[in-house]
């Protein structure tokens, strides 16, 4: 039996995937890149899921980048595919209609730190160590790197960051927005346990809704974004969650989607 790159675990509808190579530093090779699309095709169309939260095996890694080993003799035809390939992966993990949080437990290097920028936050354990360094490898980021970095950081900051190729600790990437928090190796299963609390009990159409009416919104002017927010907004009364949500309140107990 072959081994399993991306392990997956279903928490009711909060699914973690885990990727798993952890020799290798996590690093992202064609098997792993196409073993991550079929597992993102199947979560898709799934109604029942609630979010998805990637990390990295082992207490090391998250992901130290693509495979270098692998990439090294490609020829353009190949790295045109894989490019092809790894692009069209990204784009599906971006594009899921559930919160997606990376959980950064180590080395975030390279297309490691532009998976983590593909995902709408990202945490951090205290030993993680992020950065861009494509350019000692020759090569520019490939993976939206210099696309995303500074939609999330700002322009001087991502350019700062892949044009030295430097490496910055949590505590930077925590300052410069990076991620959202830090917390020590040992907090992240709690912290893993209250978010898929705290997801679970909100409304799981509101929660989709909230995070399309952001990515949608951000791709057009702000009164285009502003009616779409209420076009969003008015759909949920559509629905029963909303009935229930509110019911609940003036009842005085606890929504139950
Ligand atoms: N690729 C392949 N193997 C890697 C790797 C990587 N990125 N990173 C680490 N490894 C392997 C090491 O070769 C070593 O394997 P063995 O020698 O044991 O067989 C093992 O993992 C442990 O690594 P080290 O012995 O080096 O461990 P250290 O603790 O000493 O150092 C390190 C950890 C993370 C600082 C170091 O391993 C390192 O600098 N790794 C490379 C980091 C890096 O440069 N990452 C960026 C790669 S370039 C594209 C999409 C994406 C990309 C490009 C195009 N398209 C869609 C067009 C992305 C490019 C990149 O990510």
């Amino acid at each position: 039996m072959s081994e399993q790159l991306i392990e997956r675990q279903d928490n009711g509808g909060i699914v973690t995937l885990t990727i798993s190579r952890p020799k290798a530093l996590n690093a992202l090779n064609s098997a792993v890149i196409t073993e991550l699309e079929q597992v993102l095709v199947s979560l898709e169309t799934r109604d029942d899921l609630r979010a998805v939260l990637i990390t990295g095996a082992g207490e090391k890694s998250f992901v130290a980048g693509a495979d270098i080993a692998e990439m090294k003799d490609k020829t353009p035809e190949q790295a045109r595919e894989f490019a092809g390939q790894a692009l069209r992966t990204i784009k599906r993990l971006e594009k899921l209609p559930v919160p997606v949080v990376a959980l950064v437990n180590g080395f975030c290097l390279g297309g490691g730190c532009e998976l983590a920028l593909a995902c709408d936050w990202a945490v951090a354990t205290d030993n993680a160590v992020f950065g861009q360094p494509e350019v000692l490898l020759g090569v520019i980021p490939g993976f939206g790197g210099t696309q995303r970095l500074p939609r999330r950081v700002g322009p001087a900051m991502a350019i700062d960051l892949v044009t030295t190729g430097r490496k910055i600790d949590a505590q930077e990437a925590l300052r410069i927005g990076l991620v959202n928090r830090v917390m020590p190796q040992a907090e992240l299963g709690a912290y893993v346990d209250e978010l898929t609390k705290q997801l679970r009990s909100n409304g799981p159409q509101a929660v989709r809704g909230s995070k399309q009416a952001v990515h949608d919104g951000l791709d057009q002017d702000l009164d285009s974004a502003l009616a779409l927010e209420t076009s969003l907004f008015a759909l949920c009364f559509a629905g029963d969650e909303q009935s229930e949500g509110m019911s609940a309140f003036v009842e005085k107990r606890k929504a139950n989607f």
